[in-house]
């Protein structure tokens, strides 16, 4: 069994070796020749600390072509496309699903599936996709070829444990390719399959993500309640949380990543921003936090009487989530252009990102405040009483209660965490 992906990032060239694994032969292709070239060297591009891929790609690497865009390679029945759907400014920018769309067009054999497992906003795949295919080829979509909307749900770190487990809803543009895809995708994931029609399918995966950010936009505005009410937002959350069908999210430095971040104005282009006011108002929520965590420095440094021109202050964490490698979308980033407007001297720590994992103790040292924005587990192993020896001015901003505010300001340190101040 044959098949093509194009797009090798954190869900194509997992994919692809998922496929080998199931006994496909696969032409991965990318755009990026250095990727190319790395990958056929054996060498992985990215990820390194993704649990079992660097493992499973030294098994698959001979089952796997990897190929450039100006390389041919052999036509087959299926063609994955898992290629980035970034945004430009709130809109999305759909220059890589046309460019990827265009290119399978021009090696594409009659019956072929074509499947999206990029998150794509409602109505793209019939008003984009598909029509650009049967232009570019003079094929009728259900005649000549197929679609089907699969959009992926993995995160970095749980790669190739969700990928094999978690359920998958496929959109498909016409149910005989039903049975096809049934076969494949249960091959695949051990989880449920559901299948649909292929805006179903877009409005389910832009929903789901677009559902996280509300309940964390909604944990954040609790959060700066609990300020104003002189109250611990974690002990508040704890004891909601106690009560059954209760999930009070986590409130927090802001929200990163490749998917949470986007995914919202993903649905909001596809629906007017008046049925979906509450998801505009979350966006801005919780791309406000970085900004509120800045304003509990300044807070800080007024309390101590600290001159915040003279002030250092250390960033601990810049990944967007911990115990990641990944950057994108960091709200650690926000935070530091915040710091460089008002002319706050800063220093940055991330033990998983090679430019900022040097000399924790020696920036902690030379700081006057530290900003916890990611709680990675390597900061598990700080303890308050020597950072209290360290600091020049003790004060301790905390992003992900990651700290214990008794114990900090037992050692000294002026504590204001999100939502516990
Ligand atoms: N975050 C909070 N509070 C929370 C949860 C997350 O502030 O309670 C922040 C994180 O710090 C991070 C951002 O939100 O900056 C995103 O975190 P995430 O845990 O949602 O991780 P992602 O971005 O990798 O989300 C992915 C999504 N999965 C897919 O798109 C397939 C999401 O739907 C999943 O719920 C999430 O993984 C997961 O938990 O698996």
């Amino acid at each position: 069994m044959n098949a093509t992906i194009i797009g090798l990032g954190y869900v194509g060239l997992p994919l692809a070796i998922r496929l080998t694994q199931i006994g496909f032969s696969v032409n991965a292709i990318d755009k990026d020749i250095l990727k190319i070239s790395s990958l056929k060297r054996g060498k992985l591009p990215f990820a390194l600390d993704e649990p079992h891929l660097e493992e499973f790609f030294k098994k698959a690497r001979h089952k796997i072509k990897f190929l450039g865009i100006s390389e041919k390679y052999e036509s087959t029945g299926l063609i994955f496309v898992a290629i980035d759907t970034p945004l430009i400014g709130t809109k999305p920018n759909n220059i890589y699903i046309t460019k990827a769309s265009k290119y399978l067009s021009k090696n594409l054999k009659k019956g072929t599936i074509v499947i999206i497992e990029s998150t794509i906003a409602p109505k793209t795949a019939k008003n984009l996709i598909i029509p650009l295919i049967e232009k570019e080829t003079s094929m009728k979509i259900n005649k000549d070829f197929y679609l089907a909307v699969a959009p992926e749900r993995i995160r970095p770190k749980y790669i190739f444990k969700q990928l094999t487990t978690l359920p998958r809803v496929i959109g498909v543009s016409s149910n005989t390719i039903i049975p096809k895809l049934k076969y494949l995708y249960k091959k695949i994931t051990s989880g449920e399959i559901d299948f649909t029609d292929l805006t179903t399918a877009e409005t389910v995966k832009t929903v789901e993500n677009t559902f996280r950010d509300v309940n964390i936009a909604f944990a954040n505005q609790i959060a700066l309640a609990c300020e104003e009410l002189g109250v611990n937002v974690w002990k508040v959350r704890e004891l909601v949380n106690k009560s059954p069908f209760h999930n009070l999210h986590k409130p927090g430095t802001g929200v990163g990543g490749h998917c949470i971040p986007k995914d919202p104005w993903l649905l909001l282009s596809s629906v007017g921003t008046e049925q979906l006011s509450i998801v505009k108002e979350a966006r801005d929520t919780n791309d406000s936090m970085p900004a509120h965590l800045f304003e509990l420095v300044k807070l800080a440094f007024k309390q101590k009487k600290i001159d915040q021109k003279k002030a250092k202050v250390c960033v601990l964490g810049y990944s967007y989530v911990e115990d990641t490698d990944d950057v994108r979308n960091s709200p650690s980033q926000m935070l530091l252009d915040l710091f460089k407007l008002g002319k706050i001297k800063y220093t940055v720590h991330d033990p998983n990102v090679d430019r900022y994992n040097k000399e924790l103790l020696s920036k902690i040292k030379d700081s006057d405040c530290i900003v916890l924005a990611v709680g990675h587990k390597e900061y598990k192993n700080l303890r308050l009483k020597n950072l209290a020896k360290l600091v020049n001015k003790k004060v301790l901003i905390d992003g992900r209660n990651f700290f214990d505010k008794q114990i900090a300001e037992k050692y000294g340190f002026i504590y204001k965490g999100i939502g516990n101040i």
